[in-house]
């Protein structure tokens, strides 16, 4: 008996079902649990004061800077529900997303009501809120960004609230690998004896810093936003950093260093946290970071759609580093699509398809719909082509694919011990 033909429809159904039914890790979020008090962002004036959309708006809209940032949060979502979904249509890949989450929420979108969406997340307690967006959206589990030298952060680990499980904590360190001389301050007044200049005890008590913070937190990885213009290795505060403390410490922990490389900070100030921006970044510090560090785990995104194919290359030539999302300006449906493909190509299955980037609870049920979609029609696009060349495309290796991209692959990184 011949073996059955594999159709393109099977194949389709198969895919479907693998990425719906699967529960993803999100790997990198700006999320918080409910016992995090205000940190915990949900509801339509935190969707609509997104920064996505505060970009969108002041730039669709002739409000002046101050007269937006002199306004109450709930006066600046109406301006921007006004201005992007009621003014214009609401097209955007950020706009889109909101609708997909009055959608997803049962909500109806078509009403543009902005009191009844306002009336009915007032009824929402934020715990049973979490319990049915996570489950709406299946996502098992969120990686939060967690910074200690964040004041208010900072008191609330202090306090000994222990995060819902659900949520896993980052040790995000920009301020440590960036902030020189600055951020001598804040950590002297905190009782680590450091010096701008980096003398004296200051590599031992940035050490301890980490150590003590790690303990604290349970993080499951280090990370860092890195700028365009980051070289490694270089004269610089942040080589000698990442050398002498940051990559030993996470060496001796297991732990990956996360790196998303690409952002310019405040290339309009004026426009506060919508005023990031992007640039090209080198890709060679990132293999030599890499190579010369053997023993180290990274993860790597990268903020420029021109560092996108360099990057996939890169990981194919060192094991110790997991390509991760589609990271801020490139989640986006075309350049997802685009990534992702491109990365399946070069890698197989042994890269991380997306993360959320979330920074409103909510979020999560766009990001991980508009996603999954696409990543559902990449993987057709290529186990038809597997199929057309007379492999036996299984269900089970389908299955195994969608673990993979939506978990496996991280869980399996975070636990790996590195061959020497
Ligand atoms: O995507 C974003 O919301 C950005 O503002 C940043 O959070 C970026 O992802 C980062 O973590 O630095
Ligand atoms: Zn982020």
């Amino acid at each position: 008996m011949g073996a059955q033909k594999i159709t393109s429809q099977m194949i389709g159904q198969w895919v479907d079902q693998a990425v719906a039914t699967t529960a993803v890790y999100d790997l990198h979020t700006h999320l918080y649990p409910p016992n995090f008090g205000r940190y915990m962002l949900y509801g339509i004036d935190e969707l609509l004061n997104y920064h996505y959309l505060i970009a969108e708006t002041i730039r669709a809209s002739d409000v002046a800077y101050d007269a937006f940032w002199g306004m109450s949060q709930a006066r600046q979502a109406e301006l921007i529900w006004t201005t992007l979904f009621v003014d214009r249509a609401p097209i955007s890949e950020a706009c889109r997303g909101v609708v997909t989450v009055l959608n997803k929420l049962g909500l109806d979108a078509g009403a543009k009501d902005l009191s009844s969406y306002r009336d009915w997340f007032k009824s929402q307690s934020p715990e049973a809120f979490t319990d049915k967006v996570l489950e709406l959206a299946n996502v098992k589990t969120v990686v939060m960004t967690n910074d200690p030298l964040d004041p208010a952060e900072r008191d609330i680990w202090l306090s000994g609230v222990k995060p819902d499980p659900r949520f896993k904590a980052v040790l995000r360190i920009d301020p440590i690998l960036l902030g020189w001389p600055g951020v001598a301050e804040p950590l002297k007044a905190l009782d680590y004896a450091v010096s701008p200049d980096l003398g004296g005890k200051t590599m031992p008590e940035l050490r301890r810093f980490l150590s003590e913070w790690a303990d604290r937190m349970n993080p499951i990885y280090c990370a860092c936003s890195l700028p365009p213009t980051w070289r490694y290795p270089d004269q610089s505060p942040t080589t000698r950093v990442l050398d002498e403390v940051v990559l030993p410490f996470a060496r001796e922990r297991n732990l990956p260093f996360a790196m998303m490389i690409g952002v310019t900070r405040q290339v309009n100030p004026r426009l506060k946290m919508a005023g990031d921006s992007l640039g090209k970044s080198d890709i060679t510090s990132l293999e030599r970071i890499c190579a010369t560090n053997a023993g180290n785990k990274f993860m790597c995104t990268m903020l420029s759609r021109e560092n996108q194919h360099e990057l996939a290359v890169t990981a194919r030539k060192q094991r110790n580093l997991m390509v991760f999302g589609c990271w801020w300006f490139t989640n986006i449906p075309s350049v997802i699509e685009e990534i992702t493909r491109m990365r399946l190509e070069l890698l197989g299955t042994s890269f991380i398809p997306q993360h959320s980037d979330a920074r409103v609870l909510d979020q999560i049920l766009y990001k991980w719909d508009h996603s999954r979609a696409i990543i559902a029609n990449v993987m057709k696009e290529k186990f038809n082509d597997l199929a057309a060349t007379g492999w036996p495309v299984s269900q089970g290796e389908v299955q195994k694919t969608a673990e993979a991209f939506l978990s496996r692959n991280f869980e399996n990184f975070l636990t790996a011990r590195l061959p020497g």
